[in-house]
């Protein structure tokens, strides 16, 4: 058994790689559905049935927990299939719990009531899908009280990224962060809820000054599934790792190695 980890393309190994930093020994299948990214501009019914069938793929695979390293992802599935009810032994994470609970320095148990917090103005980036989805929003209400939260949906850094155009990713960024802030003059916090944004953090950072602080996912995401881990061994015990695509494992492999900068080999799924 290993943990999987599964994103629509190649965002979500920025989560792989904080997680394979920080738990070296960890046995972990990542699997990118690349067959059919980028999820953000589909509609949230597709969404939904492409992560489903993934999930499963991963699941009868061995994979007994999986964490959906993918926002747009997270954002049309997780809470559907949750309620769907998981079979027996199987968990299935995302990624805007463990950021809330960062947001809110809180480890909170889901049946705990909403409290004030100290964080007002939150401003959100991330795809226009997870934007119009208001997932971000919706678990964020049920865990804190008097946040206002606005977001702005990013097109086109996702792509600019994956082409590897880094000075229009952070032209994008820019841009993005002025819109912003015609909404919602001074954030305290930006939460970068895409799986792609932890590279081109700095940028964020930059456009929006030093006083704001950034949320970033990966490291955050790391963090809570190590703790998770810690609290049930057994997820965690034996497996192997690999890497698997529904692309084209070459092709992948290939772009991924460049995404990441960090030698990358893919198998079909
Ligand atoms: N991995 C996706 C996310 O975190 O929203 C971004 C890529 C995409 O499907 N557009």
């Amino acid at each position: 058994m290993s943990v999987g980890i599964f994103d629509s393309g190649l965002g979500g190994l920025t989560i792989w790689d904080a997680v394979t930093r920080r738990m070296p020994d960890l046995a972990v299948t990542y699997y990118g559905d690349n067959a059919h990214a980028p999820y953000g501009v589909r509609e949230p019914e597709a969404i939904h049935d492409l992560t489903r069938t993934a999930v499963h793929d991963m699941w009868d695979m061995g994979c007994d927990l999986v964490v959906l390293a993918c926002n747009t992802a997270s954002a049309a599935a997780l809470r559907r299939m949750q309620e769907a009810g998981v079979p027996e032994g199987k968990r299935v994470l995302g990624v805007f719990v463990p950021l809330i609970e960062a947001l809110t320095e809180r480890n909170w148990g889901d049946n705990s009531p909403p409290r004030e917090v100290d964080v007002k103005q939150v401003a959100l980036f991330a795809t226009p899908a997870t934007v119009a989805s208001r997932a971000f929003q919706r678990e964020l209400a049920f865990r804190a009280i008097g946040v206002d939260v606005e977001a702005q949906a990013c097109g086109g850094v996702v792509d600019a990224i994956e082409d590897g155009d880094m000075i229009l990713a952070e032209a994008l960024v820019r841009s993005h962060v002025d819109a912003l802030r015609r909404k919602m003059p001074v954030p305290q916090a930006a939460v970068l809820g895409c799986t792609h944004y932890p590279l081109v953090q700095d940028a964020f950072q930059r456009a929006l000054g030093e006083n704001v602080t950034v949320y970033s996912q990966a490291d955050i995401v790391a963090a809570s599934l190590t703790d998770y881990l810690s609290r049930r061994p057994h997820m965690a015990r034996g497996g192997v790792s690999r890497m698997l695509t529904t692309g084209d494992p070459e092709q992948v492999s290939a772009r991924a190695t460049q995404f990441l900068r960090r030698p990358l080999s893919f198998d079909a799924a």
